[in-house]
């Protein structure tokens, strides 16, 4: 029998508070700016919203390297601010869930400027060192460093601290009963103030083989998830870790957990999601976001992604949870390029018909679906023409390697347009047309696209074929039709090179998704009689009744 959860029926809203909505001037978002918008997100018909970091942060990486974690970032306002917003949500209905970044702090945490101090400094142990005498250590990568490196050296204490993203984010130590405490009472006190729940950032990382052996290049240079989580994360105590992280704190509270982060692979979900094993409650995999990417360059995608791969991808993970555990779908958020502009087409032709494709793939699947803020608007890549444009530790750093190199810098920024430098995703929200897309009144600190003088919210607001209104359309048929949130998945015509379809069926009731991603007219090889098929949703004003689709076309059927 299905276990019915409030986590697995919600569709969940994630909010980049950076650039949702400033009300200061300062050019960054802020928490009052979300305050602002409660009745704007409560119209789209979702049921929690996921923020990106708020906490005390330097902001090397954008509020991923945390210095206080009981605290408000600065530019985002106060605590008060916090409660005000909290108080609003739960008014309307609205879930709050935070981001846990545990896998690593802020070197401006004051644990780390403690326990750089000396070798016996009580804070020590809450970070990984190497002593230099016992030679280098073993290479392990640092992603967001140009060198590649994730040791950082240290004369105080003549010794190296890992950390596997830049060197002012320093891996925490969670062989450390006393760390593990520390990050256990932090949590204890969110969930106090009355939070819904964290979405759980790299939580696959946070258990190493501290011995740190040798891994050699190549065997890094297996796929994305493969390396970290053979060789880098998932080491041996992540279970007993996370088994205590929710009998000290999860199991207290009607709350839900995301383990989020590469290294979860379809062998290895269910060791996090499994109920049975009272650790968390839904899985994020990595399978789709590294689809497409051509290999030997950052994030240059190729324009020829195979559809195939991706129905496969998503079929996998589907059978992953077929008997239990929970899965997720998304296919943007605020490490990834905009959706329209990778999997759709942002041409002006088709940039409306596709968002709303995508957004029936993400509202019609199995799991809880994870849609990223601006897309319910068709929002797109940045584009920019210059590095100076890009404000990301990542691709800055990337840039440095390529130039390091003596590489072809004209072509890194080129591929970006079309590619995933997360800015693509963390430009501004585009409120209206006015200067600024209505973001901010100050000097936005990354730009807004051009294009919000055409998409924005407030242009679509009242017009009735808008991709925000599909966008609200396509959330309550899901809250409508419990089929989709339970029902069985089974895919059609897996080889079609165009089309992706699926059926949905629940207790009798039985639904026929079916999505072109291209845009020519393409035709789906199966045998359904759709004679007495009732249309629940289209793309189009007139929607295809038969097995040919138009470009971009999404429809979904109640068939018999
Ligand atoms: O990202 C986890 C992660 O796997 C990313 O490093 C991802 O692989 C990368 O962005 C691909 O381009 C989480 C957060 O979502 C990300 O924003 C942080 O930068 C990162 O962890 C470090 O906290």
């Amino acid at each position: 029998a299905i276990e019915k959860k409030w986590w697995k029926e919600a569709v969940v809203y994630q909010i980049y508070p950076r650039s949702f909505k400033d009300t200061d001037g300062d050019g960054v978002g802020d928490l009052k700016g979300i305050i602002s918008k409660l009745d704007y997100i409560k119209s789209l018909g979702v049921d929690v919203v996921w923020l990106n970091p708020i906490y005390g942060s330097p902001n090397t990486d954008n509020g991923y390297d945390i210095s206080d974690y009981q605290s408000i970032m600065k530019e985002f306002g106060t605590m008060e601010d916090f409660d005000t917003l909290l108080t609003e949500m739960h008014e309307r209905g609205l879930k709050l869930v935070m981001d846990l970044v545990v896998n690593h702090s802020s070197d401006e945490h004051k644990w780390f400027q403690e326990s750089k101090k000396s070798r016996d400094n009580p804070y020590r142990d809450y970070y990984h060192w190497w002593p230099a005498e016992k030679g280098t250590p073993a290479f392990r990568p640092g992603s967001f460093e140009a060198d590649g490196s994730g040791w950082r050296y240290d004369k105080t204490t003549d010794s190296y601290y890992l950390h596997y993203f830049s060197n002012k984010q320093p891996d925490l130590n969670w062989e450390n009963p006393k760390l593990r405490q520390e990050i256990y009472s932090m949590m204890n006190w969110w969930f106090k103030k009355g939070i819904d729940g964290f979405r759980m950032d790299v939580i696959p990382f946070i258990a190493k083989d501290t011995t740190f052996p040798v891994i050699t290049q190549d065997e890094l240079n297996k796929n994305y998830a493969g390396r970290w989580d053979v060789y880098m994360a998932s080491g041996p105590h992540l279970h007993d870790y996370l088994q205590e992280m929710n009998k000290e704190v999860l199991s207290k509270y009607d709350v839900m957990s995301l383990a989020e982060g590469a290294g979860m692979l379809k062998s290895t979900a269910l060791n996090f999601v499994d109920p049975a094993r009272k650790e968390l409650n839904m899985g994020y995999h990595f399978d789709g976001a590294s689809l497409g990417y051509i290999p030997g360059y950052f994030k240059k995608m190729d324009p020829n992604w195979s559809l195939v791969d991706f129905k496969k991808i998503y079929s996998d993970w589907d059978a992953v949870y077929d008997k239990k555990g929970w899965g997720t779908i998304y296919l943007g958020n605020h490490d990834q390029p905009r959706m329209t502009s990778r999997w759709g087409n942002d041409s002006p032709q088709y940039r409306a018909l596709s968002s709303k494709m995508l957004s029936t793939f993400l509202l019609s699947m199995r799991g809880t679906p994870y849609y990223y803020n601006g897309d319910e608007i068709g929002m797109v890549n940045a584009k920019f023409n210059k590095i100076e444009d890009y404000r990301d530790i990542e691709t800055l750093s990337e840039y440095e390697k390529v130039q390091n190199a003596g590489g072809d810098l004209k072509q890194f920024i080129e591929d970006q347009k079309t590619g995933g430098a997360r800015d693509n995703g963390r430009t501004p929200f585009q409120w209206d047309n006015s200067k600024n897309g209505g973001f901010t009144t100050g000097e936005p600190w990354l730009k807004v696209n051009d294009n919000h003088s055409s998409i924005n919210a407030t242009a679509q607001e009242n017009d009735p074929n808008s991709v925000l209104n599909y966008f609200r359309k396509m959330v309550k048929l899901r809250k409508d039709n419990q089929v989709l949130v339970y029902g069985k998945y089974t895919l059609l015509d897996a080889k079609n090179p165009n089309i992706y379809a699926y059926t949905r069926e629940l207790d009798g009731k039985k639904l026929l998704v079916m999505l072109n991603f291209r845009s020519e007219k393409a035709k789906l090889d199966t045998k359904i009689n759709l004679k007495t098929a009732k249309l629940l949703i289209g793309n189009y004003t007139t929607s295809s009744k038969g097995l040919e689709l138009q470009p971009y076309e999404a429809v979904i059927f109640e068939i018999k």
